[in-house]
């Protein structure tokens, strides 16, 4: 076992895990009230000092951070360090708007690249395997943190990046990786490519880390029927550190939070209140030991549930469920809220081997009435077989959808590799109701 399986943190009782929080939290509330006066200010706002913060109990007073925040503050006025002191940024994937960046000291790299090995750790990850890192290196989070807990591990790192898929293969078989890291759509095209090439005998892949955007049981089951591995999903966010927030151990029932480090909770995102444990609503974050970039109370717009149900893996950190989507990625068609994950389990579930995962929302409003449109693409083995079976198909990918969601929905079987593959956060919608 890799010595970043930290028993005397994951598996502490939560009284003693509170009480550390409780500490964590009185000095990071102090750190930040005398070195960000923008956040002070929000506190002077809403009359709370450092002193009425004695402990996770009083989280709930401290004003929350968003990303107009930090956008406000573009790029650095939430630095909590001197510049001097900063080692690192990196930024969001965002497309519109300023990007956000997060700093990072040396301490914060360590603690990020920490929480990356506990989750590879989780996986069964060790010195003697082989971890190829396919998520993007550079500004976004993916590659440098599983980079950096993948050398912690110990594990023979392949930095190669997402894209150039012949090879991502070529080195997966040659040097015979054991782990692959990166977006489970990403993981989809992996795996559709080794099946096309004929690959499947030379793998010797046995776990995925997969994350940086929502994706279903059903897309789980169906990368581990087609890889052969175990496939368990990530969590992060640049704002609080990257990948590694949270991460799933071998129970593969949502991820363990690092909750030493990061607190969670879940607040009711119309009001602001704090929801009890088990109920649904959006996540909230705040770091209690970064120095560099350290967010209270940061609203993710991540849609999740937490639970402190005992986990048969004997770590003893809150879990979160697998978000279900943002709440900004939630589309409204004719009223009816619709997540893409939604539409992901459905296709999966009832379309078997004739569908493959690849498929396109599109969304129009026509007369003042939304259309609601959905691209699904058929296998090869389908295309090739019977052309007479794909009204069938489309008809009851439809009648799902409208028992699930009471939407009516116009479903097309597309030709083989006519959707294009994402090699990095896949692009699920085009709606054309905001042009
Ligand atoms: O996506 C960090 C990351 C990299 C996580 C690699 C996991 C693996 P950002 O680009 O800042 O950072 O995007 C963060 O992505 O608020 C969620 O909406 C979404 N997201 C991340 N992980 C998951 C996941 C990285 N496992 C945003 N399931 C977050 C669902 C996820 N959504």
């Amino acid at each position: 076992m890799s010595k970043y399986y930290q028993p005397e943190i994951e598996t502490m009782p939560y009284e003693e895990m509170k009480k550390l929080q409780d500490e964590r939290l009185v000095a990071q509330v102090k750190h930040v009230w005398d070195n960000v006066p923008y956040y002070r200010k929000k506190m002077e706002e809403k009359g709370v000092t450092p002193d009425d913060i004695k402990g996770v109990d009083d989280l709930h007073k401290l004003p929350f951070v968003t990303k107009d925040d930090l956008r406000e503050c573009y790029p650095y006025g939430l630095l909590a360090k001197p510049l001097g002191d900063c080692v690192r940024i990196q930024s969001t994937s965002g497309t519109t708007g300023k990007r956000v960046v997060a700093f990072y000291t040396q301490k914060d790299i360590e603690l990020w690249e920490d929480c990356c090995a506990r989750a590879i750790t989780a996986v069964g990850g060790t010195n003697e395997d082989v971890c190829q890192v396919s998520y993007g290196y550079g500004l976004f989070t993916g590659g440098p943190g599983l980079n950096g807990g993948s050398h912690k591990v110990g594990c023979l790192t392949l930095p190669m990046s997402s894209g150039n898929t012949d090879r991502q293969l070529q080195f997966m078989t040659d040097l015979g990786a054991t782990i692959i890291c990166c977006t489970p759509s990403y993981a989809a095209y992996l795996a559709e490519s080794i099946h096309e090439q004929g690959l499947r005998d030379k793998i010797k892949l046995k776990a995925g880390i997969f994350g940086a955007e929502a994706w279903s049981e059903e897309m789980r089951k169906d990368i581990e029927n087609k890889l052969g591995i175990k496939a368990y999903d990530i969590y992060g966010l640049t704002e609080i550190s990257g990948p590694g927030v949270s991460f799933e151990c071998e129970e593969q029932t949502g991820m363990h939070v690092n909750e030493d480090h990061f607190i969670p909770e879940i607040i009711d995102p119309e009001t602001g209140e704090v929801l009890p444990l088990g109920e649904k609503g959006e996540l909230v974050f705040t770091s209690i030991s970064k120095e560099a970039f350290p967010l209270l109370r940061y609203r993710t717009k991540d849609i999740c549930v937490l639970s402190r149900k005992k986990c048969s893996c004997g770590r003893t950190l809150i879990k979160m469920a697998k978000p279900m989507g943002r709440s900004d990625d939630m589309l409204i068609i004719r009223g009816v809220n619709v997540f893409p994950s939604q539409i992901e389990e459905v296709l999966i579930a009832v379309g078997g081997g004739n569908i493959t995962p690849n498929y396109l929302i599109k969304i129009d409003r026509v007369n003042n009435t939304d259309t609601f449109d959905l691209d699904v693409e058929m296998s090869e083995e389908m295309f090739s077989d019977d052309v007479k079976s794909i009204a069938k198909v489309e008809n009851a990918i439809k009648d799902k959808l409208r028992s699930i969601l009471g939407l009516g929905v116009n479903v097309h079987l597309v030709n083989p590799k006519t959707i294009t593959r994402s090699e990095g956060k896949a692009k699920r919608v085009i709606d054309n109701r905001k042009i």
